[in-house]
């Protein structure tokens, strides 16, 4: 287990199996090294931001703050040093566990920030009892199997031991980085992430030891970077008015959604990453998913607009105009303003799902063609090596200020140079034919790492996502080296990375929700891309990686967690199959068989409209139960299914009667429940409302809904509340 095993005094010990793994842990006998308030981090110069994040760290898990000072000679306490000599490679670092001292030794300052995440991920969390699932424990909303495991203040999470010391065992750790290039993606474009989201987004990079955060900042629905000489960009590229409603449909909504970001909030961000060894990669998509940059300059594209921010998901035609002089620059001083912000040295060109019907019948683009002798030939269109043309001239502009380009594996085709680095998404063949041609690669493969995919199959249960289906086992089973290459070939596979796009993720608990634990997956390939593979042992690990989301408030999924899924049954009850009426029926569509789903036994669960939940709009689900005999009773329970893109929000209020004859009734109790916001998750919630202890044979049981507010857009009308399983006790 993965901790707070308790020794004779009772105090919490540290254990190393934690996620990236450590690649070798050597203990010994001797007496633990106690970790309390009084410990000292010694740090060498150069380290002092190290020291800092390792006391706040310290804090967080223990609740209090650990003094810190520079290095003295065989100090007592924890000691930071960097050493590369002692080390054959870049982010390495070595742990020594002694009764006295802990020694954090790295090759470079990364390598002692990497310690210093293992030494915090090691620190026993809470005494709190591990056997029960995580999402049993956070169950005092009596909500008893919900996928959704959020952290919240109801939660009695122990996680500040302030009285306690704790242990760590004496040792060596040792530990270093399969992969240099360890990242993971986020595109704020499709719906707009803020900066403080942003950055809590980079902790957790951080905590699973990442170097490279791309950040996706231009795509047809929203512009997201400020460039100073285009201002329209942000003015009006950043915004749209209206999203498409669901799967693509015909419906949208009326909301302007968007945002952007300042250059120097850009530099605020990038510096908070370096502080944590992360380097921003920016990416402006090239020369396809341009339609929001298209509707603030339409001469930019071939048909000359007008153009709108794109208000649905999917790949738009409207691309730039390849053979349009004034484009091209356009492009090159954007790349430019953002090697101005950003000192990384990869800058991603895009490059993807770029179709080539508008350049087909574009004059520019075809007299570009004939000027440049671009040929089609059995392989390629000319259109194809146009696209080279754009993508090789923007490569030459990223190139002459020393970076490297990225392009998505698209850049294939064609005559792309071989010094851009390919991102291989559409599986691992693109990376597969770019190593053997030459070029360097980054393993992102759809098929294993696009987390903005289903993580279960029961997908009525989960938060709409745009689709597949990607569990935690099969990207815990990605192999990044392809064994169709050779090993010089393999060389060229620099690193992995996970995608989330944002289509039908419209706010940063579904990110995270999104992002853990499959990230936990990804970490293990990234930093040991280990030769055997335990899932069951690896699954023990990431229990003790949940603690510390929840210690964070990291919204995360508890499948693995939870194999049997869901609890379908609700123990039975003063309610539980008794006569029952309602005042009103239901809406027609929702009625099924009607009232009597309400205390059948089963709870409500899946989708709105899986027949398992009744659905009243716009009055009151008003249910009478004849208990039969008169019985002693106190509590009202019942689960109600909050999904606010659909109409469907919480209660406003519930009330409860009783009455001996089934005519008059007396209020026992009245509850009132603040609505749901859009920062809430969505899901299924219990309720529960008590009372003094009544003795009554029929209880009537009020649940009215709210209005819809005014931040959606159906606002004035009624809001739906979908019921089930009223519980009596
Ligand atoms: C493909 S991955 C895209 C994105 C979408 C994503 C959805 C890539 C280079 N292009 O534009 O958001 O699929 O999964």
């Amino acid at each position: 287990m993965a901790f707070a095993a308790c020794t004779k005094e009772q105090l919490p010990v540290a254990d190393y199996d934690i996620i990236p793994q450590p690649k070798e842990v050597q203990l010994n006998e001797e007496k633990p090294f106690e970790l309390g308030p009084k410990t000292l981090v010694y740090y060498e110069s150069g380290l002092q931001r190290e020291a800092q994040f390792l006391s706040e760290y310290v804090n967080d898990i223990m609740g209090y703050v650990l003094q810190m000072q520079e290095y003295q000679s065989q100090p007592d306490g924890i000691v930071l040093k960097v050493v590369p000599e002692d080390f054959d490679q870049a982010e390495a670092y070595e742990i020594n566990i002694t009764p006295k001292q802990v020694t954090i030794k790295g090759a470079d300052a990364a390598g002692v920030f990497y310690g210093i995440q293992t030494l915090r991920k090691s620190l026993p969390i809470s005494p709190i009892d591990s056997s029960q699932p995580t999402n049993q424990r956070r169950n005092d909303m009596g909500e008893p199997n919900s996928q959704l495991s959020t952290s919240n203040s109801q939660l009695t999470l122990n996680s500040k031991l302030s009285t306690l010391n704790s242990q760590l065992p004496c040792g060596t750790i040792k530990d270093y980085p399969h992969f240099a290039y360890r990242g993971m993606h986020l595109d704020p474009c499709r719906h707009f992430i803020p900066l403080d989201s942003v950055k809590v987004y980079i902790d957790m990079l951080a905590m699973h030891n990442m170097n490279q955060f791309h950040f996706h900042l231009s795509d047809d629905q929203g512009w997201r970077i400020e460039i100073k000489k285009y201002p329209e960009l942000t003015e009006i590229g950043a915004y749209r008015n209206g999203t498409v409603i669901g799967h693509n449909g015909n419906l949208y909504d009326t909301i302007r959604h968007g945002g952007f970001y300042t250059q120097d909030e850009l530099r605020d961000l990038i510096e908070y990453a370096a502080e944590r060894h992360i380097n921003i990669i920016p990416e402006i998509d090239l020369p396809g998913h341009m339609q929001a940059a298209l509707a603030c300059y339409p001469h930019l594209g071939c048909t000359g607009g007008p153009y709108e921010v794109w208000k649905r998901w999917g790949v738009s035609e409207d691309v730039l105009c390849a053979g349009n002089e004034e484009t091209m620059l356009f492009v090159e001083d954007v790349l430019n303003e953002v090697m101005d912000v950003f000192p990384s040295p990869y800058i991603h060109i895009g490059g993807d799902e770029c179709p080539k019907v508008r350049w087909e019948k574009c004059p520019k683009c075809q007299a570009k063609i004939k000027e440049l002798g671009i040929k089609k030939d059995d392989k390629y269109s000319a259109e194809d090596y146009l696209q080279s043309y754009v993508m090789n001239r923007m490569a030459k502009v990223v190139e002459a200020r020393g970076r490297r380009v990225i392009g998505w594996d698209e850049i294939l085709d064609g005559n792309v140079s071989e010094t851009a680095i390919i991102m291989s998404w559409r599986g691992t063949e693109g990376g597969i034919e770019a190593a053997r041609k030459g070029h360097d690669v980054i393993m992102a493969p759809s098929s294993h790492l696009y987390f903005d995919y289903y993580q279960s199959e029961d997908i009525a249960s989960e938060p709409m996502c745009i689709g597949g289906y990607l569990p935690v086992e099969r990207v815990y089973e990605f192999q990044p080296l392809p064994e169709e290459l050779t090993p010089e070939q393999q060389k060229h596979i620099i690193g992995v990375q996970a995608n989330i796009w944002t289509e039908y993720i419209a706010h940063f608990w579904h990110v995270q929700y999104m992002a853990l634990p499959r990230m936990e997956a990804l970490t293990e390939i990234q930093w040991n891309n280990p030769q055997e593979r335990d899932f069951d042992a690896f699954v023990e690990r990431c229990r003790h990686m949940a603690q510390l989301y929840e210690l964070y408030h990291y919204t995360y999924a508890d499948h693995i967690f939870n194999p049997q899924v869901w609890a379908d049954t609700v123990e039975a009850n003063l309610a539980t199959h008794k006569p029952i009426s309602l005042r009103q029926q239901p809406a027609e569509k929702y009625t099924y068989e009607g009232a009597s789903l309400l205390n059948d036994g089963n709870l409500g669960r899946g989708a709105y409209n899986s027949g398992r939940w009744l659905g009243f709009c716009g009055y009151p689900l008003d249910a009478i139960i004849d208990l039969e005999q008169p019985a002693e009773m106190q509590h009202v329970r019942f689960h109600a299914l909050v999904n606010k893109g659909a109409w469907i929000y919480n209660p406003s209020q519930v009330k409860v009667l009783v009455s001996d004859d089934g005519e008059t009734f007396r209020e026992v109790a009245q509850k009132d429940i603040p609505i749901s916001t859009w920062e809430d998750r969505d899901g299924i919630f219990a309720y529960e409302v008590g009372f003094e202890p009544v003795t009554a044979k029929f209880v009537e049981v009020i649940i009215t809904g709210y209005d819809l507010p005014e931040d959606h857009s159906g606002f004035g009308n009624p809001a739906w509340i979908f019921v089930d399983e009223i519980e009596v006790e």
